[in-house]
């Protein structure tokens, strides 16, 4: 039978995008539930259809224990501590739950699952696979065609963060701060919210919470995701976050060390020949990934391939990935396909 679909977080920015990539790949379901908070129970939410459920708008109901009777999959993005409070009830309704919060990430019984990397991991689950945080996420898809040429023992990452990694009214912080800021507005009467500081003709590195060795929590997950998705502790990851003023898109300069020699053109047709990456590389003609670009866009995009000559085997790259598609609505919705009979 066509699974019935929740979209738990329907009315958040990752919410929304749940409800486009459903549309998009035309999942099969038989019935989507949009759910929110008691606060947007009765609005109205735009879907174009999917599967047997047809073009029109969806009611946003209260999320309770309850809502998920009957439910197949279950699409969560309402935070952590709503994850945390709903898992039980939509594990015993017998769902899956696929959770893009960081609630569940590093549970032992708790698949993290990129597709094009992991895909089996699925496999293994017990009611709960996580979805990885965005930028772990558009790294490793594309370190994985390269790992498997020759094994990557280190990984340097910075990278670009676009403000709607932290949702909705943070992307709307930036439009309205940079108005202001070009109104004239004096920098201690801007609006700043969402961010430590202004992010209008900004860069902040601090992205999440400081950590005791004074790394993020950001810059934690890309470490400790990457293992678990790569299935494999021996890569050494050092990782900067960086909040920069863009609206939808992360990027991410990337320097990779491997085992053996691996070659730019190596590199390259392994790139190109990889699921979910599209390599945009022309130099010449002033080509390569950029956000401005490539908003609303799937999967990852990579460019300036560069040999690293400071160390024996290295690899220099820039990554871009739209975070709200790739690095969160869409890898989640794959995931969902995984588990389809
Ligand atoms: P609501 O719009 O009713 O507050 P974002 O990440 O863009 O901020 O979105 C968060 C999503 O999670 C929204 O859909 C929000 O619904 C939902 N949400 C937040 N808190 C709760 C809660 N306690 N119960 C259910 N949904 C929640
Ligand atoms: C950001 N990466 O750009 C964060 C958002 O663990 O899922 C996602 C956080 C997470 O702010």
């Amino acid at each position: 039978a066509n699974p019935v679909v929740a979209v738990a977080g329907a009315t958040g920015a990752v919410g929304r995008e749940f409800l486009r990539v459903l549309h998009d790949v035309d999942f099969p379901a038989s019935e989507v539930r949009a759910l929110a908070s008691a606060r947007s129970a009765g609005k109205k939410v735009p879907f174009d259809g999917c599967g047997l459920v047809p073009a029109g708008e969806l009611t946003v109901q209260e999320m309770t224990p309850e809502s998920f009777e009957g439910v197949d999959i279950a699409l969560f993005s309402a935070g952590s501590g709503v994850s945390e409070a709903m898992r039980e009830a939509v594990v015993a309704a017998g769902a899956v739950m696929i959770d893009n919060s960081s609630a569940f990430r590093m549970d032992e019984d708790v698949p993290l699952v990129v597709p094009e990397v992991n895909p089996g991991d699925v496999a293994w689950h017990s009611g709960v696979i996580a979805n990885p945080n965005c930028s772990t996420i558009q790294m490793v898809a594309s370190l994985k065609p390269l790992h498997d040429l020759a094994p990557i023992t280190r990984v340097v990452v910075s990278t670009y963060q676009a403000a709607s990694g932290a949702g909705a009214p943070a992307m709307a912080e930036l439009y309205d701060q940079t108005r202001e800021f070009l109104d004239g507005t004096p920098d201690d009467e801007l609006t700043v919210s969402a961010f430590q500081h202004r992010i209008a003709f900004n860069c902040i590195p601090h992205i999440d919470r400081f950590l005791e060795d004074d790394s993020t929590k950001e810059e934690w997950k890309m470490v400790a995701e990457t293992k678990k998705i790569m299935g494999d502790d021996g890569i050494q990851v050092a990782a900067t976050c960086v909040r920069v003023p863009v609206l939808r898109c992360h990027g991410e300069s990337i320097n990779v060390e491997f085992a053996d020699e691996v070659t730019v053109e190596a590199a390259r047709a392994a790139l190109e020949a990889a699921p979910g990456i599209t390599v945009m590389d022309d130099p010449a003609a002033n080509v390569y990934p950029m956000p401005g670009i490539l908003a609303g866009t799937d999967g990852a995009f990579v460019g300036r391939l560069r040999k690293d000559p400071t160390v024996p085997h290295g690899l220099a790259f820039w990554n871009v990935a739209d975070q709200i598609r790739k690095g969160a609505a869409l890898n989640a919705v794959q995931i969902a396909q995984l588990l389809l009979p």
